[in-house]
């Protein structure tokens, strides 16, 4: 068949399936709003046959009544009309200011940005009630009732509330000027700065839109290895344009700030903090940035790490850095993300280095000021034990930051669904009275300030994220950072009920699949807390043998340090000491090899090859199976998507296929180059029955990848 009849076929055959007369290629996210059919559909046009708006007009309500209309068309059939008063099946959007009388509705517990979805009967009509105290609350709650709709809810027994644990939930773009996203594998950047301010991409709307159904409320426009130009008044203008857009959705702009824009661009001979010139440059910046975004969130700041600029530079500490920006936005209301990822050539454990520069530093940071910590203390990797920070510095109010972008999981090639690796982070016991969960929404030590952070995976391929599944952990990241004790089941759940499927069965199989898949990229990259085995820059695959590189801490072999007598870092009192930096209870246990889970166990300890694991293997066999299992998990994953081939419209199912076989091959790829590497420095025969790798080791170390993306 030539292309043409092929193409033609599958049109024909997709206008015959039911449900999937249109193509569907991802660009609706997890806000599609297919038709629900059957009695549902019925039910929801009787539950939303019309719009009451008891609330004052502004830009955030238009946008929430345009999103329930376009949602209620969709899903069952018909828009609403709007409606002057309660009358039987409306929608009513109540805010406190103009609440009809007999509205029943915790409003204190809501908050700026919370709400409560209800029915109940009003003035003698059976409606159903979003309630917010604010225009912003009353869009999170149309957004949630459509996913409630969505997700196939009883829709006639509707009584939900909730309001958002944490404060600043951002986006991090590592977006530069020129489009190159850093880290980014699905496309160009969003923002065509070129085009702006006056050619706004109707797409900005949709980003606005994905966000906010998920409460996400800000989102920082450029990468953290920040040019000063974004500082700029023509750039201020272009920032501006986007504010523009993304106001009505309750987002607000954020910038990444050079520490040495006064000296690039203010032509000062210094960027010392604690220089009177220099602060009275930052000031005045301030003063220009809000004359053009008045609600501007506020600075996100890189600074002493990976060759960025810095107060250290003039023998000031991060707070000094920290606290003459936090001065200069203060009077705005806007606040300094202030990032612990710090690592510096002399350090002994890279691992130990923020905690290091920044504990001692805990309660010296002005209140404006947010400490922004990776999850873990290296950077990203599949699996990390939590940051030692968290908990450590009660004074400080702190931010997590997460990966959303998957550098060091398979790009977005690798289906792997992150909210597995989210919910651990937030889940974990730092020791110090409460989990990470718990030190980010500020319960643990009483800070009013709190955020979460992601560095995005967005751009601009046609599906938003570089893949189909690869949009999970855009919508994970944000549901949990609404709700950091959100189950991440749960959350893919309604994820797929969104995007793929509400038929229980496919649903479930597919939020298996989903929750398989964390585990089994550790499994075939990095296993028992083994960690930056990737290639040297792009970090795209296998490259445990590197040991060449200008700094010892860029070295895999630096990580591992396997050799003829074992393998692992020892960061116990007998090597860096750096599992001291937790709190006793959890350094004890993890100073340990007996009490170490085996899922941290070389993270912490340099172990002989012939250590007895619990499972009764050798460390060394061990090692083997594990790296075994993860390739067999993707098979399985594999396997289960192709039974699901009846339940997913054609265009996605088979898209995800071929991801799936790219992964499959990169799978074997990691096991195969890992072992035998690992196996060329340990000198110890496979065990019985494992293959041999494909190929040899010296292959494997051949491989070069000089156009791999987002570097
Ligand atoms: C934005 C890692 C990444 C860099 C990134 C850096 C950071 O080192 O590889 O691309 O730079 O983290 O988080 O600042």
């Amino acid at each position: 068949m030539t292309t043409i009849f092929r193409t033609l076929g599958l049109a024909l055959l997709m206008a015959l399936l039911p449900g999937w007369a249109a193509a569907e290629d991802g660009y609706e996210l997890w806000l599609r709003y297919r038709p629900l059919g059957g009695a549902a559909q019925a039910q929801l046009q009787a539950g939303a046959r019309s719009l009451v708006l008891a609330t004052p007009a502004t830009p955030t309500v238009d946008a929430a009544v345009a999103e329930l209309r376009r949602g209620v068309a969709g899903l069952a059939g018909r828009a609403p009309a709007l409606s002057p008063r309660a009358v039987p099946g409306a929608l009513v959007l109540a805010t406190r200011a103009q609440a009809p009388a007999g509205l029943d509705v915790p409003w204190d517990e809501l908050g700026d940005e919370g709400y409560a979805l209800r029915r109940q009967t009003l003035q003698g009509a059976d409606v159903t009630v979003i309630a917010a105290n604010t225009d912003r609350g009353l869009l999170y709650g149309a957004f949630a009732w459509l996913r409630a709709a969505q997700t196939g809810a009883d829709m006639r027994r509707l009584d939900q509330r909730a309001a958002p644990k944490v404060g600043l939930r951002l986006l991090n773009h590592w977006d530069n000027l020129d489009r190159h996203v850093e880290r980014g594998y699905a496309g160009a950047s969003l923002w065509d700065w070129w085009k702006l301010p006056d050619i706004l991409d109707p797409r900005y709307v949709d980003y606005a839109r994905a966000n906010a159904s998920l409460g996400i409320n800000g989102t920082v426009l450029n990468n953290v290895n920040a040019k000063a130009d974004s500082l700029t008044a023509p750039y201020l203008a272009k920032a501006a344009a986007l504010a523009g857009v993304f106001r009505p959705y309750g987002i607000k702009v954020y910038l990444s700030a050079r520490f040495s824009a006064p000296v690039e661009l203010g032509g000062l001979k210094t960027a010392d903090p604690l220089d009177p010139a220099v602060r009275a440059w930052w000031r005045a910046k301030a003063d220009e940035i809000y004359r053009a975004i008045p609600d501007f969130g506020g600075f996100l700041v890189k600074a002493n790490s990976e060759g960025q600029p810095g107060p250290q530079d003039y023998g000031r500490n991060h707070a000094d850095g920290a606290n003459m920006l936090a001065e200069a936005l203060q009077p705005h209301g806007g606040v300094v993300l202030w990032r612990a990822f710090v690592y510096s050539p002399d350090a002994t454990d890279r691992a130990a280095q923020a905690y290091a520069e920044f504990q001692p530093l805990d309660g010296r940071f002005a209140p404006n000021v947010i400490v922004q910590v990776k999850n873990g203390a290296i950077d990203f990797q599949p699996r990390e034990p939590f940051h030692p920070l968290f908990g450590a510095m009660p004074k400080t109010p702190l931010a997590l930051e997460l990966q959303i972008t998957k550098e060091y999981l398979g790009f977005s090639t690798h289906l792997v669904y992150l909210g597995s690796l989210f919910e651990e982070v937030l889940k974990a016991d730092t020791g110090h009275g409460g989990t990470v969960a718990r030190v980010v929404d500020g319960r643990l030590n009483q800070h009013p300030l709190t955020a979460i952070a992601g560095v995005a995976n967005i751009g601009t391929d046609r599906n938003w994220s570089g893949s189909q599944f690869d949009q999970a952990n855009w919508y994970a990241f944000g549901r949990l950072a609404w709700d950091p004790d959100a189950s991440a089941a749960q959350v893919a759940r309604d994820w797929v009920a969104q995007t793929f499927t509400r038929r229980a069965a496919a649903r479930d199989a597919i939020v298996e699949l989903m929750l398989a898949s964390r585990e089994a990229v550790v499994d075939y990259m990095t296993p028992l807390g083994l960690h930056h085995l990737m290639d040297t820059g792009h970090h795209y695959g296998p490259g445990p043998w590197v040991n060449n590189l200008e700094r010892a801490d860029w070295n895999p072999t630096y990580f591992h340090k396997a050799g003829r007598d074992g393998i692992g870092f020892d960061r116990t009192a007998t090597g860096s000491n750096a599992v001291a930096q937790y709190a006793p209870a959890i350094a004890r246990q993890w100073a340990d090899p007996r009490t170490t889970p085996p899922e941290l166990l070389l993270w912490f300890h340099h172990l002989p090859w012939g250590h007895a694991m619990p499972s009764g293997r050798t460390l060394w066999a061990e090692l083997i199976w594990r790296y075994g299992r993860g390739v067999a998990t993707v098979d399985d994953m594999g396997r289960r998507w192709a039974a699901l081939k009846a339940d997913i419209d054609p265009q996605r199912h088979a898209e995800v296929t071929t991801y799936l076989a790219v992964q499959a091959r990169e799978a074997r790829w990691w096991r195969d180059a890992c072992i035998a590497y690992f196996q060329s420095v340990s000198g110890l025969p496979l065990p019985a029955g494992v293959a041999p790798p494909a190929q040899d080791l010296a292959a494997y170390k051949a491989l070069r990848f000089g156009f791999a993306p987002g570097r």
